[in-house]
């Protein structure tokens, strides 16, 4: 499914890149606590010819790395532990982690068992600071799991991949859109993501050695001796990293919600609120060509208590209807009104895509929502 580019497509987005630490040597040392503080190496055994996945951050103080040969490691540290990899061990881990991450957004992208972005330009949550949400992701995955993560936080999938490596393990780092080009021009060229050996040996016979050097080359010299990734490398040398988060599942939900600045007691008002956010969600998901058959609303009371009401919706298609009437009946519900609220949120669930031909009779569709 194409990423929902509506969200992503704003000038300053906010991303967050997600990475476990040591991650098959930290489920490890979760889970046999007697090696908890020791060099411990997952992979192939030392007396095979297999290679390091990964190896706990004791071990790589003796030099150790993630795909160096076992035996290469047994010589640089004999003393420890191998051992060999519990996938569904990790897999359970992963489970987990991306459960907490489709907390914050829809659009999780999975790089790996243990590695995701997310964009969260358009999320509500932690008042909508990326940063309080990192860390409120780390702290949710600490807690699930007793396992860290690093995370990163910034503007493009780029920076934000590189932050969640800047303070590893259990990092949190945060770049600026006014300090990506500085710590991009600074970077040496083989720390570049998605630079591997050989390009870099090629980027060193161009004299770039770092970031500002690439910036000195011309777009069309790139092109000349990379292809297409020349145009990236050039952008990327600028701070520009366009590339969407591509969401892997597709999302069955959409919505929005709101947190207010003070604790709504008025019912109408609330109502009011829903059929508005309610209007902007259908507008979006319809111009997407997905069909609505539920609709979800959400009240957290003041006392931060929260609790959802749903309903299906039945056959929309050509009978313009009034959502604003589903939405009262929801809230009534509820308690809101007795009690004072201080988060409405409204979603809806989605069936597949229609034909692009129906698109004029759910326009009619959303018309009727919006002048309830
Ligand atoms: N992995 C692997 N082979 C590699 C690299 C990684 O099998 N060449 C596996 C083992 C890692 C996991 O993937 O635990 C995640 O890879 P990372 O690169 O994120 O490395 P770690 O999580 O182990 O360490 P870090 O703290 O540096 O992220
Ligand atoms: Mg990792």
């Amino acid at each position: 499914m194409p990423p929902d580019e509506s969200a992503q497509n704003s000038v300053t987005r906010k991303i967050i890149h997600i990475d476990m630490d040591a991650f098959y040597a930290a489920v490890e040392q979760r889970d046999f606590p007697e090696l908890r503080g020791k060099p411990v190496v997952v992979g192939g055994a030392p007396d095979s010819r297999g290679v390091v996945a990964t190896c706990s951050y004791e071990a790589r103080v003796f030099g150790i790395r993630s795909a160096m040969p076992a035996s290469h490691a047994y010589r640089l540290c004999p003393d420890a532990v191998f051992l060999r990899p519990r996938f569904e061990a990790y897999r359970a881990v992963s489970t987990e982690i991306h459960a907490i991450f489709h907390e914050f957004t829809d659009l999780v992208e999975a790089v790996s068992l243990d590695e995701a972005y997310l964009d969260v330009t358009d999320s509500q949550m932690q008042q909508g600071s990326a940063t309080l949400m990192a860390k409120e992701i780390k702290r949710r995955i600490r807690e699930a799991t007793q396992l860290t993560a690093s995370a990163g936080v910034s503007y493009n999938k780029f920076l934000a991949k590189l932050a969640s490596d800047r303070n590893k393990p259990d990092g949190l780092c945060l770049i600026l859109p006014e300090q990506g080009k500085e710590i991009i021009a600074e970077l040496p060229i083989g720390n570049f993501h998605g630079i591997g050996k050989a390009t870099e040996a090629k980027m060193k016979a161009l004299g770039v050695h770092c970031g500002s050097d690439l910036e000195r080359i011309s777009l069309e010299s790139l092109i000349q001796h990379f292809g297409k990734a020349g145009e990236h490398y050039y952008r990327i040398a600028r701070g520009i990293d366009e590339r969407l988060v591509n969401p892997n599942r597709p999302r069955k939900s959409w919505g929005a919600e709101t947190t207010f600045q003070i604790d709504l007691s008025d019912k109408d008002e609330m109502l009011e609120h829903l059929v508005r956010q309610a209007g902007g969600v259908l507008q979006k998901l319809t111009q997407k060509g997905f069909q609505a058959y539920g609709v979800t609303v959400k009240v957290k009371y003041d006392n931060f208590e929260q609790v959802t009401r749903m309903r299906t919706l039945g056959r929309l298609m050509g009978e313009p209807m009034d959502v604003s009437q589903h939405l009262a009946e929801l809230l009534d519900r509820t308690e809101a009104g007795e009690r004072k609220v201080r988060l409405l949120g409204v979603s809806f669930s989605v069936a597949e895509r229609l034909q692009s031909t129906k698109a004029g009779q759910l326009d009619l569709f959303v018309l009727a929502l919006r002048q309830p």
